[in-house]
């Protein structure tokens, strides 16, 4: 008689496993996902991957459509939109958050961080989710940061072998007030543009230089209008994945536990695939005619002192609580 009932027990559970499956509470769904540099880029490469997860994990049911090179707009516009509810997804700079929680500016102070591995700690820690949650209550859901990398300077007009060579340089900087502040105080003029309009402006001579991982100068072609690349690793810039709440708020359990899981697998991912990439480029970069130097320790340590007083005007600006926050945390993940 147990064995009976263990038998039919063990065949009503043999049954019933595929039918949970697929009784997933799944639609079928196209998501238009947004990002700004081009689909053979290190963020191309993982949105795809992300697209295929969401894809496998859903029966083929969630589809993610990748919108490259901006086609959805800047950085800036597409937070908008998904504010809205009129686009379902993005990753893109934490730098442009400042306008809808104005704490993602501390990410931005120079020379935070001393490696990848400290910002991965932080990041994906307590300290990056609070930040990351807090955007909720302005209609965003922040779900994973990716690496977009240490930020580095180019320009048209002389190498950059010490602060001063930055004199009057016009150069592009993220729409941020941290990024103008700590530029102008380097001696160079800070142009805040959209990254969509970068590479025309550089092309025009509207500005001279820019900063960005190289990662980003080699996918974006930086190297056809910049002759100078220094390596200043002045910034960790972290990117973000970002989801609508509006269009959020209407998934079903199931469905936000596949985006939230292929969210996860598609940053761990891009941050293998982005360092990879990372140390490949300088020869790239190098083979496409850039001159390219290294700024000495004893430079980047005047440029520190340099932008101590950015810091004090952060903190007095409202920011003292987040910026003790984040070096707490960075203290610990050195420790
Ligand atoms: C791409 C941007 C870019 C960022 C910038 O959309 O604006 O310079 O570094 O990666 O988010």
């Amino acid at each position: 008689m147990f064995r009976k009932l263990l038998l039919a027990t063990g065949i009503a559970a043999a049954l019933l496993a595929p039918v949970a499956a697929s009784a997933q509470d799944v639609k079928s769904r196209i998501i238009r996902f947004g990002y700004g540099l081009s689909e053979s880029s290190n963020q191309g490469r993982a949105v795809k991957f992300f697209s295929e997860e969401v894809s496998k994990r859903s029966g083929g049911k969630l589809k993610v459509k990748g919108f490259g090179d901006s086609s959805l707009g800047s950085d800036m516009q597409m937070q908008n939109t998904l504010i809205g509810g009129a686009q379902e997804m993005m990753v893109g700079s934490t730098a442009t958050l400042v306008g809808v929680v104005k704490d993602f500016g501390v990410y931005d102070l120079p020379f935070l961080f001393n490696n990848e591995k400290e910002a991965d700690a932080v990041l994906d820690g307590p300290f990056g989710e609070k930040l990351m949650k807090s955007l909720s209550d302005k209609g965003l859901v922040g779900l994973v940061y990716w690496e977009n990398g240490f930020r580095n300077l180019t320009n048209s007009k002389r190498p950059i072998t010490k602060v001063e060579d930055m004199g009057g340089i016009k150069l592009r900087v993220m729409q941020n007030p941290v990024y103008i502040d700590m530029f102008n105080r380097f001696g160079a003029n800070a142009v805040p543009l959209a990254f969509s309009e970068l590479f025309t402006a550089m092309e025009t001579g509207t500005v001279d230089g820019q900063e960005n991982p190289v990662t980003t100068i080699q996918s974006s072609k930086f190297y056809e209008v910049q002759k100078y690349l220094t390596i200043s690793r002045h910034v960790y810039s972290p990117w973000i994945m970002m989801a609508s709440k509006r269009w959020w708020d209407g998934l079903s359990a199931d469905e936000k536990k596949i985006l939230q899981e292929a969210a996860v697998a598609s940053r761990d991912f891009e941050r293998k695939d982005s360092r990879e990439a990372s140390a490949q480029s300088v020869a790239y970069l190098k083979e496409k005619g850039m001159q390219i130097n290294e700024l000495s320790p004893a430079e980047l340590e005047r440029m520190r002192e340099m932008v101590k007083p950015a810091f004090d005007k952060y903190a007095a600006d409202g920011g003292a609580e987040v910026l003790k926050d984040l070096q707490a945390a960075i203290a610990a993940a050195r420790k």
